[in-house]
């Protein structure tokens, strides 16, 4: 009988593979943990027509005929289908070494704790606009085995610890590490583990970058690394640009001048102008093309001003490090919306800067108890049950020159599908009832 592919995870990530081999006539077959009812659109996909799909539990002989184990980022190594893929040494691969398998356009990839999609997003506008033929994907929810029979001059490739964790082909022509943050423990362990993880991606890389305050702090050479130095010059590739200047919100080269939001958005653009300095490209038309770049939506995103109030949905922020970053960039006081389902996470990391700028927390979501227990501070708290809920506490508490900023430092899977659909929710909320 012929060997076959096991696909695990009926995800984007495994519908990517199933798609891929069924063109490329590969025989193989899904397993995924969660229940078939969990599937219900999938499970009637015409692409899976004729192949064999078994959800939760698989028999012993399942693993008889398979060859290689194709697995998804998400599933953790905790699930007991390892111990038997170990026990018949069977080899485990990736979407993203398939996809490098089989494509040899130079990839540019992208991890960190917070800014990866950002920096990918804005590095993909920027090679378009210089007219390179560039696609994001990975983790910012594309996945590169989609995209494959296409021709590009630049895959740039966004990748997650999850991803990193399983891969084994570490090739790149450009390794970028945008920041590590406390973040993943529940899944990787230990944070010297997660460093691990995300260190992979310079294996076998022409070129490696990093910011320049994790360089120092892993005392890593033959590393290229960009970000402020401590006499707040402008670091490049490596090298101090003295050309460049910031100053509050602001940074200049030339005549020319771009509004960055918040210094951790200064470091995102620092790791795309050392980017494209590798590739050779005229530093002016960059800065320009960078000047009009858009923010993704769900970062710090403005989305009402009324009444000298301004309001901000920060619901991409699932860690302290990110909720951070926005609470440095928003001016006091801040009417601060915090809260969502569990992750382990150092919440004190948050104390000092709640301290200074915050003038009331409205906590949301399973973890608000687990999130106080650890701050332990005099800050005025009410709790909210729903995004209605939390624009009318908001409402009635904040005054002109205030702000509010939705900033959860939790993932939001306790009340809502994803990141996306919890900032929409308070968009409509804010947009329904400030007025
Ligand atoms: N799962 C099971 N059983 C299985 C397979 C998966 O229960 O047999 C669960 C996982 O535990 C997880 C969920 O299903 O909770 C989804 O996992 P998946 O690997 O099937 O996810 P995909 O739909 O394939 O999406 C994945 C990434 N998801 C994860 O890493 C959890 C997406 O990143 C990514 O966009 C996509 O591949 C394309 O590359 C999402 C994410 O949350 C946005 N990433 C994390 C993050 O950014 O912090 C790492």
């Amino acid at each position: 009988m012929l060997k076959e592919k096991l696909i695990i995870g009926l995800g984007v990530t495994g519908l990517s593979c199933a798609d891929f081999y069924h063109k490329k006539n590969i025989p193989f077959k899904i397993f995924d943990t969660r229940s078939k009812s969990f599937h219900t659109k999938k499970n009637n996909d015409t692409r899976l027509e004729g192949y064999s799909i078994v959800y939760e539990k698989y028999d012993s002989d399942y693993l008889d005929n398979v060859e290689q184990v194709i697995i998804s980022p998400g599933l953790d190594r905790s699930n007991v289908i390892f111990r038997e893929i170990k026990k018949r040494n069977i080899s485990i691969s990736t979407d993203i070494d398939i996809f490098k398998e089989y494509s040899n356009t130079p990839i540019i990839s992208i991890t960190g704790t917070n800014g990866k999609t950002t920096v990918v997003t804005m590095l993909e506008h920027v090679l378009k606009s210089m007219r390179l033929k560039s696609v994001a994907c990975g983790n910012n929810g594309i996945p590169p085995l989609s995209i494959i029979d296409q021709k590009y001059d630049f895959i740039i490739l966004e990748l997650s610890s999850y991803q990193l964790e399983y891969m084994n082909n570490f090739t790149s022509y450009i390794g970028l590490i945008t920041n590590i943050d406390y973040d993943h423990i529940e899944r990787h362990k230990s944070m010297s583990d997660y460093f691990n993880i995300k260190l992979k991606i310079f294996g076998n890389v022409k070129h490696s970058l990093i910011n320049n305050k994790l360089c120092s702090q892993l005392n890593l050479n033959d590393i290229r690394s960009f970000g402020l130095t401590e006499y707040s010059k402008i670091q490049i590739n490596g090298a101090i640009k003295n050309d460049l200047s910031y100053s509050e919100n602001k940074l200049s080269y030339k005549d020319q001048v771009l509004n960055f939001k918040g210094l951790h958005n200064l470091e995102n653009i620092l790791s795309v102008l050392s980017v494209t300095n590798i590739l050779h490209l005229n530093f002016l038309e960059v800065f320009k093309y960078i000047k009009n770049f858009h923010y993704l939506p769900h970062r710090i995103e403005l989305i009402k001003s009324y009444n000298n109030i301004n309001w901000y949905n920060d619901s991409k922020s699932t860690n302290c490090a990110s909720t951070l970053a926005a609470l440095q960039y928003v001016d006091e006081k801040i009417i601060l919306i915090l809260g969502g389902s569990h992750k382990n996470m150092n919440y004190i990391a948050l104390k000092d800067m709640l301290l200074r700028k915050v003038k009331l927390i409205i906590f949301i979501g399973e973890n608000k108890n687990y999130i106080k227990e650890q701050l332990d501070i005099k800050i005025k708290t009410i709790e909210a049950q729903n995004m209605k809920d939390v624009v009318e506490i908001a409402k009635n508490n904040v005054i002109p020159y205030d702000n509010v900023l939705l900033s959860p430092a939790s993932p939001s899977f306790d009340m809502f599908d994803n990141y996306v659909d919890r900032g929409n929710a308070f968009k409509k909320a804010v947009n329904d009832f400030v007025k």
